[in-house]
């Protein structure tokens, strides 16, 4: 059987989360390829970029960017199906992400007047990946929030295929959201172009969008110069908890949604009844054998599917908490007890009707999700994320008048006298406000 039975049954859920395989997540990351990538475009601009474009995708560019005629002419050119699709879910995910948008607040903390803003950033760089993977879903994704967040310039980067020509539906996808500057450049190189900027693409202060390896290393290496959102959007995985209350087909499908992006993801049913697992995995194999993507299917599952059988639902959240599955399912008559002890997970999904293929296009939430355990301290991407937060301090005189002489001692006792005269002076002279 392609899913691995893991019988736990008995252990408490410490010993649980102790036992649990969980694959090892420290890829051999191609850091120095890409510190190379990295240094050309710093240093070549443009010139890099073709250069690299011809290496890596065997094509010679003139103009990088794309002719904004083509977006509209990608959108006309999709089946009508496809651009309905692309609407429905661009409108939902926009009207979800405004309902993060958190209202200005002001407070006072003894005197002290303290306003919460929060400005959207000035620019951001959208990733779409292309050859085997093409989503146009993601740039929905990245967009989305950034637009709700009122980020005015917002861009996009993907590589371009053998004609030179950037995906049909990603740019279909870009007309939906109203991007416009769209660049065919992908890999490391896009990633670098958007940090440091070239001749014609200028920089940006947040890049978001998946990527292959290199993609991915190329980020954490920009991390710190640009914003590049917390938490690692890594290979897709689900844990899926299912009971006799679901087919167990509907279970087995779940289990494979995630693990079709593979390879290197993470699929595991989690039950606390032996026959479920039995039969989820017999339907597993079933139709791991009938898939067009079986071997994605096959690597994944080979690398960490599992079935594991637990006692209860304490035990199972012990599993889903260790595990930080980018995607849980609760296919189960009771779901509350698992999920009120769910501590880390980058979306949960309940109930028989709520697949997290609902969640990856049209269910509003974000589909870029933490991944490889990062859910433990990360969370899906959202409007925060392409906002600064500000605060803007007020001090009336009465209340420098109380605060004053703690910032004078502060100030003393480490040696900075320009920060204690810059109160001293004020005390001396409450009523000295405008002029001479
Ligand atoms: N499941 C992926 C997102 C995606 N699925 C895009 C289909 N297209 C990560 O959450
Ligand atoms: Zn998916």
């Amino acid at each position: 059987m392609l899913l691995d039975r893991l019988d736990l049954r008995g252990l408490a859920p410490t010993a649980v989360a102790g036992a649990l395989p969980l694959p090892a997540f420290e890829e051999q990351a191609p850091s120095q390829a890409v510190a190379e990538i990295l240094g050309q475009v710093r240093r070549d601009g443009d010139q890099a970029l073709r250069r690299l474009t011809a290496r890596f995708d065997g094509v010679e560019l003139d103009d990088l960017r794309v002719p904004p005629a083509d977006l509209e002419a990608a959108l006309a050119a999709v089946p009508p199906e496809l651009r309905q699709a692309l609407e429905v879910a661009w409108e939902r995910i926009v009207a979800y992400h405004r309902h993060q948008l958190q209202p200005e607040t002001t407070v006072e903390v003894e005197g002290v007047v303290v306003r919460h803003l929060a400005r959207p950033v000035g620019r951001v760089g959208v990733y779409a990946p292309g050859g085997r993977a093409r989503y146009p879903s993601s740039v929905l994704m990245g967009v989305a929030p950034a637009r709700v967040a009122g980020v005015e310039e917002i861009v996009l980067c993907a590589p371009p295929q053998r004609d030179g020509s950037v995906a049909l539906e990603t740019l279909a996808a870009a007309a939906v959201c109203g991007v416009q500057e769209v660049y065919r450049v992908g890999g490391a190189q896009a990633v670098a172009a958007l940090a440091y900027g070239t001749e014609s693409i200028r920089p940006v202060d947040v890049i978001v969008g998946p990527g292959n390896s290199y993609v991915a290393e190329a980020k954490r290496q920009v991390a710190g110069r640009v914003g590049i959102p917390a938490g690692f959007a890594g290979p897709s995985e689900v844990v899926v908890v299912a009971d006799a209350s679901v087919p167990a087909t509907w279970a087995a499908i779940d289990v494979l949604v995630q693990a079709e992006h593979g390879p290197d993801g993470l699929a595991w049913l989690v039950t606390t009844d032996d026959q479920v697992a039995e039969r989820v995995a017999a339907e597993v194999d079933r139709l791991v054998a009938a898939s067009p993507r079986r071997d994605d299917l096959a690597s994944t599952l080979a690398r960490s599917g599992y079935a594991v059988v637990v006692d209860d639902a304490e035990a199972v959240a012990a599993v889903v908490n260790t595990v930080a599955p980018e995607h849980l399912e609760l296919l189960v008559a009771e779901p509350q007890p698992i999920l009120e002890r769910v501590r880390a997970a980058g979306a949960i999904f309940v109930g028989p009707y709520a697949p997290a293929s609902v969640g990856d296009y049209v269910a509003g939430p974000n589909h870029v999700l933490p991944t490889a355990r990062t859910a433990r301290f990360s969370s899906a991407l959202r409007v925060q994320d392409f906002q600064v937060q500000l605060h803007a301090v007020e001090v009336p005189a009465e209340a420098l008048a109380a605060l004053g002489p703690h910032v004078v001692a502060l100030a003393d006792a480490e040696g900075l006298p320009a920060h204690a005269d810059s109160v001293r002076l004020r005390l001396a002279d409450p009523d000295r406000p405008g002029g001479e």
